[in-house]
């Protein structure tokens, strides 16, 4: 080898150490040192070393993630050490009887254990010999499984090499590969977008993308990865105890899960649980319970097993997210735009401890692909605060007598005519503001907190206010006496009082929320943002052209139509009108010349999930001037990436767009205000 070779090779010797190194930083230890695009520097400097010197390119390289070529099938792997299952337990009751026999087969007061989430994914060995990643393998039946390498290492948070040299030679780590809650509604929008099969949840979707035969879609799916536990071990054991072991484990560069925590006894385990349950759902994965294992090792050696399971760990569940019911009948309910949205009426089923009796079925589109028929029998799932959905119909359990649902022709509140135009999925009903549904969703738009804010005004008042003639448009709730008030279901005096004096307030507003509150088809809060900025005033947006409109950014020429068509319309016209007479008021927009602003002609675009809404991130960046723009592309300047990022994360490394976290945008911010 020559001087030069020898200097390349510790040149991409180096790159690689660094490459890894920032890896460990950002899947291990949730905190990266180097924004994004000095990473993809780094990978791209080592990419283009390696293409010159073909021959020292080896397979732990972090460039060789992804390039085998697509499999005919998947080839089994024996398990040296078997992949058990887990024993669960539904109940405190059931919890209690598994402490108990854990400690009176040990004759101990108090147990120790160690506590984390069950993840709703799928069990992974991952084989590493001399520190290097060579074999990835699902559970199969616990003895057989299948080989998938190459996609297991097309996923970033699985460590191609072990970090350091402390590695025992043989290693193989356990543990679950699962799919971000946000990666997954991504994915799927972009199969529904596609007219392709969308996932039934995101468990689904991990287990399918990990058995692709072809790896470069594994590569472009949003898998991520924690370890609990191990197989083969050339060693003896890891360290003494579980929570000691896992920490070692994330010490050679595996992610493990940043809830898992050693509890005292019963109690230790019935208050985690607990705690859990609640913070499920801020959770940015699906989880479906939580895993309770005897801490000492040494204990757990003389519990031993029982058939496939091991005595000294036990699976606490949440109820089931999903349940089997029957499709009574489906409704078409109207929204504030019209779209006409079908809605299954269910026979009433428990789902996750809540009772489901109505699932959305977002469109007729979504109907016939899921082929629902009314008296079938589906699969309704809940997850967090959505609404329910329908996963998927039995078909085996259709009944004769099942029935085709039907788009209506006419509106089903206001009966004016029902339209699906060619190539859009929803359905609108084009009764306008004279649909009574309609006219409802726009006034609850309009009262709510992002809007007008007027408390108190929620949305059963609004039905019954609109139901008894008292409004028939925003505009009417300023003239609202407090005899009619008090004149309605549950509401007294005081309340009444309440919220005449909400109504007064909420005349003191922004041009930015009152044009919110409008609730202009595509004109959300950051469009009546940027519009309020761009034209200042009311009058002046009134009489903007749609080219004039189009010249704001973020404002292209759907929304301009919309928009000119919304201000022509005089019925609009007459409401604002009436608005304005009614006292609503708002400061003089004050804009700054672009060139004082130290954001002007920035692009920025928000992703993943931050500490802060959304919102109000967006108005501090617009604020200086910038623009929030909801897609990246090559005219984003920065992509501001909270935990989980999905899809946009990938397109701004693509292509080389500044990825900053949120601490850096808030250093950022700090710098130039
Ligand atoms: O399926 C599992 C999920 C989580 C597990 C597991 C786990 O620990 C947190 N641990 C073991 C030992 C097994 N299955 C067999």
């Amino acid at each position: 080898m020559t001087r030069k070779d020898e200097g390349v090779k510790a040149q991409i010797g180096q790159l690689r150490q660094q490459i890894n190194y920032h890896n460990y930083r950002y899947y291990v230890l949730d905190d990266p040192e180097i924004p994004d695009s000095e990473y993809d520097r780094l990978l791209r400097e080592l990419q283009a070393l390696e293409a010159e010197h073909p021959e020292l390119i080896t397979p732990d390289s972090p460039t060789q993630r992804v390039g085998a070529q697509p499999l005919k099938e998947f080839s089994e792997v024996r398990h040296v050490v078997p992949m058990l299952s887990l024993g669960n337990a539904f109940s405190d009751e059931e919890m209690a009887d598994f402490d108990e026999r854990v400690r009176k087969l040990l004759g101990e007061e108090q147990i120790e254990y160690a506590a984390e989430p069950k993840l709703d994914g799928l069990a992974i060995n991952l084989r590493y010999e001399r520190g290097v990643l060579v074999q990835g393998a699902t559970r199969g039946d616990g003895h057989r499984g299948e080989d998938v390498t190459s996609n297991v290492r097309t996923i970033g948070a699985i460590p191609l090499r072990l970090q350091g040299d402390e590695w025992p030679g043989v290693l193989e780590v356990r543990g679950e590969i699962f799919m971000p809650k946000q990666g997954f509604e991504e994915l799927n929008e972009r199969a529904r977008n596609k007219g392709e099969k969308t996932f039934a949840n995101p468990r689904n979707a991990a287990a399918g993308s990990l058995r692709q035969l072809d790896p470069k879609i594994t590569a472009t799916r949003p898998l991520s990865f924690y370890a609990y536990g191990w197989g083969e071990l050339s060693v003896d054991r890891l360290a003494d105890s579980y929570s000691a072991s896992m920490a070692v484990l994330k010490g050679l560069g595996m992610p493990v899960s940043p809830e898992q925590q050693v509890v005292q006894g019963l109690e230790g385990c019935l208050a985690y649980f607990e705690a859990m349950a609640q913070k499920r759902d801020s959770l940015e994965y699906e989880i479906d319970g939580v895993v309770f294992k005897v801490n000492d090792l040494e204990q757990q050696q003389r519990l031993g097993y029982v058939s496939r399971a091991p005595r000294w760990a036990i699976a606490r569940k949440f109820p089931a997210q999903e349940a089997l019911t029957v499709v009574k009948d489906v409704e078409f309910q109207v929204g504030r735009t019209g779209a006409v949205t079908p809605v299954a009426r269910l026979q009433p089923v428990e789902v996750g401890g809540v009772v489901v009796r109505n699932a959305t079925l977002h469109n007729m589109d979504e109907v016939r692909k899921k082929d629902v028929r009314i008296g079938d029998t589906v699969y309704v799932r809940r997850a967090g605060d959505v609404i329910p959905e329908i996963v998927r119909v039995l078909p085996e359990r259709r009944p004769k007598d099942a029935r085709e649902v039907v788009l209506p022709a006419h509106c089903p509140v206001c009966g004016s005519d029902v339209i699906k135009p060619e190539g859009e999925a929803v359905a609108r009903c084009t009764g306008g503001l004279f649909c009574p549904a309609q006219r409802k969703e726009a006034i609850k738009h309009f009262a709510s907190r992002r809007a007008m804010d007027i408390e108190g005004l929620g949305d059963k008042l609004v039905e019954q206010l609109v139901d008894q003639e008292l409004i028939r448009d925003p505009a009417d709730l300023y003239s609202l006496t407090r005899e009619q008030l008090t004149g309605l279901e549950r509401m007294g005096e005081k309340s009444a009082q309440n919220l005449l004096d909400a109504l007064a307030r909420s005349k003191e507003t922004t041009l930015a929320h009152f044009l919110y509150a409008l609730g202009i088809r595509e004109v959300g809060e950051a469009t009546s943002q940027t519009l309020a900025r761009q034209f200042g005033s009311l009058e002046a947006l009134e009489k903007a052209t749609e080219e004039q409109l189009q010249e704001t950014p973020d404002v292209g020429p759907i929304v301009a139509t919309h928009i000119a068509a919304f201000f022509r319309q005089p019925h609009n016209r007459e409401v604002i009108e009436k608005l304005l007479g009614a006292g609503i008021h708002w400061p003089e927009v004050e804009v700054p010349p672009e060139e004082q602003q130290a954001l002007a002609g920035k692009t920025f675009v928000l992703t993943g999930s931050l500490s802060r809404p959304r919102s109000e991130i967006k108005a501090e960046l617009q604020e200086l001037g910038a623009r929030v723009a909801g897609s990246v592309s090559k005219k984003t300047d920065y992509v501001v990436a909270g935990e989980a990022a999905g899809s946009k994360l990938e397109k701004a490394r693509e292509l080389g767009v500044t990825i900053l976290d949120e601490e850096q945008m808030d250093k950022l911010l700090a710098e130039i205000t």
